[in-house]
């Protein structure tokens, strides 16, 4: 047992795959809004998941679980403890927890080390919780291993912008994106906060999303943190932006999936063009806003959040067909895999699963400079 991955693609040897157990809608809180009147969750109340939907979420995700397997993949599973239940600090009270669904979003592995993100939910303040058992056995397997946890943010008022959401929903598009691109958004800058599944590993260069759930003292500490990589922050088209892993997806060396609909940066595409790599725009998604399953706060582009089993062979979703037809055009073995049943609970197959070992070392796939890149 070893821990190391570098990127999105070497070859996958050794994963977590998350649970639906216990999820919640979450009880409120500054940096969430959930309003889903017609599903039985009106604003300002919150509950378990529906029975029926985990029991057919779990069944996707041991599915999922036992097709990594069979293709000689080690699968680990966190332990989900009591969601319903509220927490505390000595700053604040929160009414419920959430899950663990999505280990992406909590844990990311850089080369030898396993790095618990701060998160900037109250109600995921304590998800670690559910990968301490796995993470105490990797390290005690695995004496190379190096843990860490970023620094367990405060969460009081002061992280939050006041009346946000009120004043965000107000705005129209062009103004929404102008906030965006300067990271104006929920979060202050009082403490660094971000979540996992905001950074997109390519070797050296590490591409961390500002989002709803980033900020820039997030990104700077992961700039300290990381001394031998390149730590770059960056912002794309999208009103909503939450986790990196359905807008800027790594597929292979010289190959970057991207979300068309959320523009990115001129300078970050200049910098993979000088490097040689080509960007390649998604697939339209199979479904609409309009046909997502029930309680599910993630967007139609889970069509594009994919797992790399290696360089040749990627998981996608198995409704997703055009996506499916573009990665077979570029040479990819696609492994259809169902798994929209899952993302109520919080993603798809990229977020419900963080890399534990994929062979290969670091390497640095983009010699060429560009303009701050
Ligand atoms: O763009 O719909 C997907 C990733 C959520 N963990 C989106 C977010």
């Amino acid at each position: 047992m070893k821990v190391n991955s570098w990127n999105g693609w070497d070859p996958l040897t050794h994963v977590i795959v998350g649970r639906a157990d216990g999820t919640m809608v979450q009880a409120p809180e500054p940096a969430v809004v959930r309003d889903w009147p017609e599903h039985g969750f009106p604003a300002g109340t919150y509950g378990r998941l529906p029975d029926d939907m985990v029991a057919a979420a779990n069944e996707q995700l041991d599915a999922f679980a036992d097709l990594l397997r069979r293709r000689g993949i080690r699968v680990d599973r966190p332990e989900a403890i009591d969601f319903s239940r509220p927490v505390s600090t000595p700053d604040w009270e929160q009414g419920s927890m959430f899950g663990c669904m999505p280990p992406r979003d909590v844990l990311i592995t850089v080369g030898n080390e396993i790095l618990e993100a701060t998160m900037c939910y109250r109600s995921r303040w304590f998800e670690y919780l559910c990968y301490r058992p796995l993470l105490g056995s990797y390290f005690r397997e695995d004496p190379g291993m190096r843990w860490e946890a970023a620094p367990k943010p405060r969460l009081t008022d002061a992280s939050y912008r006041a009346g946000f959401w009120e004043e965000y929903e107000r705005l129209d598009f062009d103004e929404q994106i102008a906030r965006v691109r300067e990271n104006n958004l929920v979060l202050t800058e009082a403490e660094p906060l971000f979540d996992a599944a905001d950074i997109a590993r390519f070797g050296k260069d590490l591409f961390v999303q500002l989002s709803m759930v980033t900020n820039r003292s997030g990104v700077e500490w992961l700039r300290r943190h990381f001394p031998g990589h390149r730590v770059h922050a960056v912002t794309f088209g999208n009103t909503h932006p939450v986790h990196i892993d359905a807008t800027w997806v790594p597929l292979r060396p010289g190959l970057v999936l991207h979300c068309g609909e959320r523009e990115a940066e001129e300078e970050l595409v200049q910098y993979f063009k000088v490097n040689d790599w080509e960007i390649v725009s998604a697939a339209p998604p199979a479904r609409s806003w309009d046909d997502m399953p029930k309680l599910c706060f993630c967007s139609p582009w889970l069509s594009m959040n994919v797992l790399s089993l290696d360089q040749n062979t990627v998981c996608v979703e198995a409704s997703e067909v055009a996506q499916m037809e573009l990665l077979d055009s570029l040479g990819f073995e696609v492994v259809p895999v169902p798994f929209w049943d899952v993302a109520p609970f919080g993603g798809g197959l990229h977020c419900s699963t963080v890399d534990i070992h994929r062979e290969g070392g670091l390497e640095d796939y983009f010699p060429k400079r560009h303009g701050r890149f």
